[in-house]
C-alpha cells in the first residue's frame, strides 16, 4: 500500500483547544495547555505515525491582532506554518460560535479564504453543547463555504471524534514516504519542552499580566556526575515590580513554582533533576527585537 505523509497546521483563535487536540491525537503531553489565552507562543511539532500514514502536526499560537513584537512573531509562526503545510486544520470553539464572520471578526483570517490548500474545520468542545442538534446548522453554514473542504465535530478534551478527524486528514495528505522514523514524537529539543513546562506552571499560578510578561530561558541543561540532571533556568519579566510578584513574600511563591516545575519535568524526563530558577528583569522584552531574538523568536 502506498504511504501518505505530510504537514498539518493547527490554527485557530486563542483557547480554542489547538494544543489539547495535538496532545490528544498523540496521546501524550507535548504542547502546554492552560485555561488562559495565548498559551502557545512558538510552533510545536508533533508527529503522528500509523501503519501507512505520517502526519506532522504543527501547533501554532492563537490568531490575534498583534499589539507588540512578541505578538508579531507569534503571528509570523502561524503564517509560516500555513505556508509549509499540506493541509490546514482550523479549530473552532463551538461553544463560542454563532457565524463564521462573527466568530472571526476580531482576527485576520482572509489568507485562509484564498488559499489553495484543503482546509478541514474541527468543531471543538462539542461536549459543552447539550443539544447536539444545534450543530447541524453550523455544519451546514461551514460546508457551504467553498474554501472549507470538510467539517468534523470533535471534543479534544473527551477524545471524541478524533479517529474520524485523523482519517479525514489522511485523505487530503499527499502520497509519499515518511519524513521521520515511526518512534519520533517531535523534533524539538528536550530543552524547549522543559522551558515550556516551566512556562505552563507560571501560566497556571499567576494572574493578570504576569503570565503574558514572562518568558523562560534555559541556561544550563547537563548531566551531573551523580546521575541527576542539572537544569538552570531564567524567568524573565518586564518590570522590577513583576520580579517581586514572581518571587513572593520570603521567596515562597518562587519556591513553590520550582517544586511544581521540577515534578512536571521529572515526570517528562523520567529521571530526577536538580532545578535552579532565577528571576531577571529585561525591560519591555516583548517589544524589543533583540530580546525576542535571544529568546528564540
Ligand atoms: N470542554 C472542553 N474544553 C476544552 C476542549 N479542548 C480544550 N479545552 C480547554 O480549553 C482551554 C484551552 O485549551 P488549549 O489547548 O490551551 O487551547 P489553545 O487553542 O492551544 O490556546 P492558545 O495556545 O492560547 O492559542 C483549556 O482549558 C482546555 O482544557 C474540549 O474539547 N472541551
Ligand atoms: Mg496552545
Amino acid at each position: 500500500m502506498t504511504k501518505k505523509s505530510g504537514y498539518v497546521a493547527i490554527v485557530g483563535k486563542p483557547n480554542s483547544g489547538k494544543s489539547t487536540l495535538l496532545n490528544a491525537v498523540l496521546n501524550t503531553k507535548l504542547s502546554i495547555v492552560t485555561p488562559k489565552i495565548q498559551t502557545t507562543r512558538k510552533r510545536v511539532l508533533g508527529i503522528f505515525t500509523s501503519d501507512n500514514t505520517q502526519i506532522i502536526f504543527i501547533d501554532t499560537p492563537g490568531l490575534l491582532k498583534p499589539m507588540h513584537n512578541l505578538h508579531k512573531a507569534m503571528m509570523e509562526y502561524v503564517e509560516l506554518s500555513i505556508k509549509e503545510s499540506d493541509v490546514i486544520l482550523l479549530i473552532i470553539d463551538t461553544d463560542k460560535y454563532k457565524t463564521f464572520d462573527e466568530y472571526f471578526s476580531d482576527v485576520t483570517i482572509n489568507q485562509l479564504r484564498n488559499i489553495s490548500k484543503p482546509i478541514i474545520v474541527a468543531l471543538n468542545k462539542t461536549d459543552l453543547i447539550e443539544n447536539k442538534k444545534k450543530l447541524l446548522p453550523v455544519i451546514k453554514e461551514l460546508t457551504d463555504y467553498k474554501f472549507i473542504s470538510e467539517v468534523i465535530p470533535i471534543s479534544a478534551k473527551k477524545n471524541d471524534g478524533l479517529d474520524t478527524l485523523v482519517l479525514c486528514l489522511e485523505k487530503y495528505l499527499p502520497s509519499g514516504e515518511f519524513f521521520y522514523d515511526a518512534e519520533y514524537l517531535s523534533t524539538q529539543p528536550v530543552r524547549f519542552f522543559v522551558s515550556e513546562m516551566i512556562r505552563e506552571v507560571i501560566f497556571l499560578n499567576y494572574e493578570k499580566e504576569i503570565p503574558y510578561s514572562t518568558e523562560v530561558f534555559i541556561n544550563e541543561f547537563k548531566e551531573r556526575s551523580d546521575g541527576k540532571w542539572f537544569i538552570s533556568a531564567d524567568i524573565i519579566v518586564e518590570k522590577q515590580s513583576q520580579k517581586g510578584i514572581i518571587i513572593g513574600a520570603g521567596g515562597k511563591k518562587l519556591k513553590s513554582i520550582g517544586e511544581k516545575s521540577r515534578k512536571e519535568i521529572e515526570e517528562y524526563l523520567q529521571k530526577e533533576i536538580y532545578l535552579e530558577l532565577f528571576v531577571k528583569v529585561r525591560d519591555n522584552w516583548r517589544k524589543k527585537p533583540v530580546f525576542l531574538k535571544s529568546f528564540g523568536y
